[in-house]
């Protein structure tokens, strides 16, 4: 039976019952019992089953839980993810497009009766916390106990959010999601901006089927942001308090699997920790900022959870990310240690189970199956982790008008040119230089790994719109902000040397640089100014504690700014700027020709 008196959802749902043909159709209140009833359901479901979930060790993992995607499922699809604006110019040349009319004809016939024997289940849910000025309200319908018990994790999700969009509002996003088929060229994960709705078919794969995340709170909410006079980001925030002052907050913009939940959840060195520094995780990969009453820009996490990359994460790299998968988180993909039922993944610790079943399923002796190369964890294999767990949330995670943020950061995986830290001379060149962010491919998406590529704000696979459009937002929005826009910066943590070595330590470590950044924002601390933008100067950056790694010589390499490299990198952005045409920003173009005249 419907949840809502609201005449826009019960009608959507009515249609869309009828065109997939569920069986049976369950509304998900969100209660402890109906989810409880759902686990035990896909708990029991026969070995084999591609829907099936495990229990985990209910000692040493309570309340987790274990699945596996098919083996080609197991990444977001960016060649068939679309963006259906009526006008294919609104799309931009960054994202696939297709005809609205078009797209509905072809994939109507692949939802037809796409539920037959199945269940359909109804998921409303909040992006951001229930009743926030920012927060948004989203139905998911789909035919997957998977994506139920995720969305439970991920979302504000059940009944409360329908309370929130009340009995007559028709804002609300549309997101139909059938698990259906194993073909992956029968798959699509497409977006229609202008209608609110999301139509997700045949696959299983969190990105493209948790459909709040990056298809609703990105590709959806960017669009409307434009709209509507605020911004959604692919940005972990977080918190930086020092002792006798007011809690910083930093958003960062980084492209998938390059390091934001590690940034989101660090933990300082001993040096910052005896001075009584804190970091506060608000939240690890979207945000969503709008402009408060005191003219600032404020950030929302519209997330409820982490859906983090496992491999890598161990005590020493991430211990607040591996303590909030301790209890309640659901794995995917990962290595199940068979003695005992517990999870394993490359950089865990040392110690490969012997007993073990590798991420398709097969049962292996780990050691071996390691030691001969092979990686009992998919590189993509996540967590699905309630923020309630994290040992450092922030006391304002769910603070319905979110935090003032004081600098945004940028950065990709880039083992040359870019320096460790540099600081934008404003917002309009710091727009430039979130625009000119390229990142080495990491397995989050499928493709070749480790191919530099162009990736804007790190939201190349995740804008809604035309990205010239999009970086016109950015420069409207630091009109509006004037001088209370927060300071823009860039990061590169994966520096190499030329064994291919990362020179930079990294993770706990860069706290060294946020400290600069905050020390800058405070305007404690002066800098070089250099052709690219303001740099550090010798010595800023503490590395007491770490002498021995990152030498004098080692850190002249990481704020070298290479001439020739940088002269090579304007040429290569002129040629990516060409495809923006007359959308590109006279302002942007401009600060291209800038920054030519200055490396000369
Ligand atoms: P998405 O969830 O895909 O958006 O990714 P993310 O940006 O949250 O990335 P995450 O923090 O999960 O990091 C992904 C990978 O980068 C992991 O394998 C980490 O071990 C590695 N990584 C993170 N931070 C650092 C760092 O400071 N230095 C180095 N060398 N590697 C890092
Ligand atoms: C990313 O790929 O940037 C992620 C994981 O955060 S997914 O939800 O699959 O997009
Ligand atoms: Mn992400």
């Amino acid at each position: 039976m419907s949840l809502t008196k609201n005449p826009n959802v019960n009608k959507w749902v009515d249609e869309m019952v009828a065109l997939t043909k569920p069986d049976k159709v369950v509304w998900i209140d969100g209660s402890q019992a109906q989810l409880d009833a759902l686990t035990d359901e896909v708990c029991a479901l026969p070995e084999g089953n591609r829907d099936k979930m495990y229990r985990l060790n209910e000692e040493k993992l309570p309340g987790c839980l274990y699945h596996r995607t098919l083996p080609n499922d197991v990444a977001r699809v960016e060649d068939r993810t679309f963006i259906c604006s009526r006008n294919k110019e609104d799309a931009g040349p960054t994202n696939n497009w297709c005809d609205p009319k078009e797209m509905y004809a072809k994939l109507t016939p692949l939802f037809d009766g796409v539920m037959k024997g199945r269940t359909m289940y109804v998921i409303p849910y909040s992006m951001g916390p229930i009743g926030s000025p920012l927060a948004k309200v989203g139905v998911e319908l789909t035919d997957s106990i998977y994506v139920v018990l995720n969305m439970h994790i991920m979302t504000r999700m059940g009944v409360a959010a329908f309370e929130n969009l009340g009995d007559t509002s028709n804002d609300f996003v549309r997101g139909l999601h059938s698990k259906a088929d194993v073909d992956p060229e029968k798959r699509y994960i497409v977006h229609f901006p202008e209608d609110n709705t999301i139509w997700s078919i045949n696959s299983a794969y969190g990105g493209n089927v948790l459909l709040g995340k990056k298809c609703f709170a990105l590709r959806i909410a960017s669009f409307q942001g434009k709209n509507e006079g605020w911004m959604a980001e692919h940005m972990l925030i977080l918190g930086l308090k020092k002792p006798g002052k007011e809690t910083k907050y930093i958003c960062a913009a980084f492209p998938s699997a390059c390091g934001k939940t590690n940034l989101a959840m660090l933990i300082p060195p001993e040096l910052y920790k005896e001075q009584g520094y804190e970091v506060f995780t608000v939240g690890d990969d979207i945000a969503w900022l709008k402009p408060g009453p005191d003219g600032r820009l404020y950030a929302i996490n519209p997330e409820n959870g982490f859906f983090g990359v496992a491999p890598g994460t161990n005590a020493k790299s991430n211990y607040n990310a591996l303590a909030s998968t301790r209890k309640n988180t659901i794995f995917t993909n990962v290595a199940i240690n068979n003695d005992d039922m517990t999870v394993w993944w490359e950089g865990l610790d040392k110690n490969p189970p012997e007993n073990a079943t590798e991420w398709k399923g097969e049962k292996v002796n780990g050691k071996e199956f390691t030691a001969a190369g092979n990686k009992l964890a998919h590189p993509n294999s996540r967590f699905t982790a309630p923020a309630e767990n994290c040992p450092c949330i922030s006391p304002e995670f769910n603070n319905p008008q979110g935090v003032p943020i004081s600098a945004i950061i940028f950065g990709g995986r880039r083992a040359a040119t870019t320096p460790l830290v540099y600081q934008s001379f404003d917002w309009t060149h710091g727009t430039y230089v979130g625009s000119a962010v390229s990142s080495e491919t990491t397995a989050a998406a499928t493709g070749a790994v480790g191919v530099l590529r162009h990736d804007p704000m790190a939201m190349k696979p995740f804008c809604g719109y035309h990205m010239g459009d999009y970086w016109a937002h950015w420069l409207e929005m630091g009109e509006k902000l004037g001088d209370k826009a927060p300071k823009i910066f860039n990061v590169n943590w994966f520096k190499q040397d030329e064994n291919g070595h990362f020179i930079w330590p990294g993770f706990g470590d860069n706290m060294r640089v946020l400290d600069w950044i905050v020390k800058r924002c405070d305007g404690e601390i002066d800098a070089e100014e250099t052709a690219i933008g303001y740099l550090p100067k010798k010595g800023d950056i503490n590395v007491s504690g770490i002498e021995d790694e990152v030498t004098p010589e080692i850190m002249d390499k990481l704020l070298a700014v290479d001439k020739d490299l940088w002269t090579k990198e304007v040429s290569e952005m002129r040629e990516f700027y060409k495809q923006f045409g007359d959308r590109l920003p006279k302002a942007l173009a401009a600060e291209l020709d800038m920054l030519e005249d200055r490396l000369k």
